[in-house]
């Protein structure tokens, strides 16, 4: 294997800065070969599924013998292909380089946004989902698909992750996405994410960011694993303190948590529609990308 691509010292500022990364061919082209083919099998299965289950979230318009799924949920559990690729030593040299040596993964899912109707992802910070005690957090997002502006690109709001943490409340429940109306967002700041099949991008989990719908005839797959520095802890609590443990990618397990000021919000009381983030926006009736569109 090629040695992995660090991060430069700038790429580490305009992290800081902005909150994201776009870094290429991380993953080779037949990495992402393998990774479609586990992809294509999953999809197949799902045609003798009914309803969202513990692997599979359908798309509203997904029907047995027409399988449209929306998203693989936690892909690392099902098959060691995508388990692989969370610890995929590219991946972790960039990490490495942006929350610090000791890194903890967290969960992941691989959201499909498949030709023609992939469903879009309101705006939201994922911090709002999962606060931790510091906020070195970081996704990483593996493009199985080139990836431009009109597939449905990742969309973020540049150095959102240094303001405050919205809103994800609709009529007193939590519910994944914020309502723009609300806020003092500039959008038209908001940049698309892009690349060719195999690079990778990084958000800070308090990044402002969201995606359209995909309109075109062309897929974008994308895995999306969540890392933590170790010495953030879930305020949420650890369910399953084995796995957390054994989640330790690199580095050192800390003696304690490290704990930063940063503006949380819980997400409670739960949202109504539970089982993936599709589902909990399903509760804000301020749907900017059903009603906007594009930017
Ligand atoms: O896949 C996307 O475009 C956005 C995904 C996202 O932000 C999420 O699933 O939390």
């Amino acid at each position: 294997m090629e040695k992995p691509l660090v991060p430069t010292d700038a790429d580490v500022a305009f992290y800081r800065a902005n909150g994201y990364l776009v870094i290429p061919d991380v993953f080779s082209p037949a990495e992402v070969k393998e990774l479609r083919g586990v992809t294509d099998d999953f999809v197949e299965r799902a045609s003798r599924v009914e309803a969202h289950d513990g692997v599979y979230d359908l798309e509203d318009s997904h029907r047995r013998g027409n399988p449209r799924v929306r998203r693989i949920k936690t892909p690392h559990l099902h098959d060691p292909l995508y388990a692989a690729a969370a610890r995929h030593p590219g991946v972790l040299a960039v990490l490495s380089r942006l929350i610090g040596p000791s890194i903890r993964f967290d969960t992941g899912k691989l959201n499909l946004k498949s030709a023609g109707y992939g469903a879009p992802v309101e705006w939201h910070q994922d911090w709002a989902f999962y606060p931790h005690t510091n906020d070195d957090l970081a996704a990483v997002g593996i493009m199985l698909d080139d990836v431009d502006e009109a597939n449905g690109p990742l969309l973020v709001v540049p150095g959102t992750h240094l303001g405050p943490t919205y809103d994800h409340h609709a009529e007193g429940r939590f519910c994944g996405a914020m309502d723009i109306a609300r806020s003092d967002l500039d959008l038209t700041k908001a940049v698309p994410l892009l690349g060719r099949a195999g690079s990778i991008t990084v958000h800070h989990a308090r990044l402002v960011h969201g995606s359209a719908t995909n309109g075109t005839n062309r897929p974008r797959r994308r895995l999306l694993y969540q890392y933590a520095a170790a010495d953030a802890w879930p305020l949420k609590g650890v369910g399953d303190y084995d796995r957390f443990h054994a989640d330790l990618l690199t580095g050192e397990e800390p003696e304690m948590p490290r704990i930063v000021a940063t503006p949380v919000r819980m997400p409670y009381p739960e949202a109504r529609n539970g089982g993936s983030i599709y589902e909990n926006q399903k509760g804000t009736a301020r749907r900017y990308f059903a009603t906007t569109g594009h930017l």
